[in-house]
């Protein structure tokens, strides 16, 4: 039991980066909102990531394990929804 332990082999977990797509109808500072909000960015870096997705059309909020990557893209996609707004975000393996 202990031997067989202690050999087991464990491998890192797969990781999964949120991407935040551009539109042209959220205001930026929802999305400024949601990047301090839901991936921990302070306004300075939440800013830079937004412009750089408003100006090449996408852009990486986090790399994360499966589960909290795809919790992440449902917290985005509720808040924007109920803001009525049309942010569409998603998660790709690394
Ligand atoms: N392009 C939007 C605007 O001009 C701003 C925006 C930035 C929207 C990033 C979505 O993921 C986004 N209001």
């Amino acid at each position: 039991m202990l031997a067989e332990r202690k050999t087991a082999k464990v491998e890192p977990p797969r990781m999964f980066q949120v991407v935040l797509l551009n539109d042209d109808f959220t205001p930026m500072e929802f999305v400024v909102m949601v990047l301090q909000e839901f991936f921990q960015r302070d306004l300075e870096s939440a800013t830079q990531i937004m412009l750089k997705i408003h100006h090449e059309g996408r852009g990486v909020c986090g790399v994360y394990t499966k589960d909290v990557a795809a919790t992440k893209v449902e917290l985005v996609l509720t808040a924007a929804r109920r803001s009525g707004h049309p942010l569409q975000c998603t998660m790709e393996a690394t």
